[in-house]
């Protein structure tokens, strides 16, 4: 499988194909910035974005699980068509864990941005779970910034509903020293709280306890401070209105088995996303919505 992904889709220096964890395969995408990262075929899912100078900007687990029907604990999840079991599907939705295909490899005639694109249709089985004829395309930009792009495209003929997140987990080097920006007067909902909803107050939102909180209408832009890194990481959402800060802390880390006790202290999830309120695609209609990642010295 490697071989022929090589033979089809590769790009010299720029894209690569290999056998990853969990013998997965992943893309490996080099653009002439530098930057790098890494996508598994398994859920369109990036795992790894690293600067020229090999600076890791998102958190993997070092007991996240690789293989068929597993979600992986870290990277860019994507949640689709369900938001955590705010539904009757298996939480976060049917397509993070399945094999999506290679559509197409690209790299802009000067070089500098390279992609990927990833397409997803429901098998059988998912048929029975979510009747909806939907397919899902990804797009994985690399140039100075990650752009994902996430395209769903409604191929029945009945329209149809759906909560979607880029669940991202940021690595950053200590999370009491992280202060997340934008936030200051948006609505959220405390998962923690039966869903009870408050109003932010703070200009800048630190973590220091379990956190799950899902805030509504964001900003165009919203950053992450990882003072302790000097690094800010800017997220720049379209098409997605909530926002999602998540950190299990000590006690809900030492119960996942796929995420070390004191991993907590490394990653914060800032995940854009449609989860108040659902999108709604009319037959033959698609909704589109991307996240462009930047990093820079604080
Ligand atoms: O995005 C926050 C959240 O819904 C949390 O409640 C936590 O469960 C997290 O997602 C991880 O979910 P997962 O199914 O990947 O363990």
């Amino acid at each position: 499988m490697i071989q022929e992904l090589n033979n089809q889709f590769a790009i010299s220096s720029h894209v690569r194909f290999e056998k990853g964890q969990g013998g997965l395969p992943k893309a490996v995408l080099h653009a002439s910035s530098g930057n790098f990262c890494e996508v598994y075929l398994h859920g369109a899912h990036v795992t790894s974005w690293r600067d020229a100078a090999g600076a890791e900007n998102l958190f993997m687990s070092e007991k996240s699980e690789f293989g068929e029907g597993l979600a992986f604990r870290g990277g860019i999840p994507i949640c689709f068509p369900q938001f955590a079991d705010q539904g009757d599907l298996p939480k976060h939705g049917l397509i993070r864990d399945r094999a999506w295909k290679v559509l197409k490899t690209s790299i802009t005639p000067n070089e500098g941005s390279v992609s990927i694109e990833f397409d997803y249709r429901p098998d059988k089985m998912l048929k029975k779970l979510w009747p909806h004829l939907f397919e899902c395309r990804y797009l994985v930009e690399l140039n100075e910034n990650l752009t994902v792009t996430l395209t769903v495209s409604n191929r029945g003929n009945a329209p149809f509903r759906f909560q979607t997140a880029l669940h991202t987990y940021f690595s950053i080097q200590d999370i009491r020293r992280v202060k997340i920006l934008g936030l200051q007067g948006l609505d959220f909902t405390d998962s923690l709280k039966g869903g009870k909803v408050f109003t932010e107050t703070r200009e800048a939102v630190d973590v220091s306890e379990e956190t799950d909180r899902i805030y509504k209408n964001i900003p165009s832009r919203l950053c992450v401070l990882d003072d302790a890194a000097g690094k800010i990481f800017q997220l720049t959402p379209l098409g997605l209105a909530d926002a999602v800060v998540w950190n299990p802390w000590i006690d809900k880390a030492r119960r996942m088995v796929d995420f070390g006790d004191d991993e907590y202290l490394r990653m914060i999830c800032l995940e854009t996303a449609n989860i108040h309120t659902r999108v709604q695609i009319a037959a033959d209609e698609r909704w589109m919505g991307k996240t462009v990642f930047t990093v820079q010295s604080a």
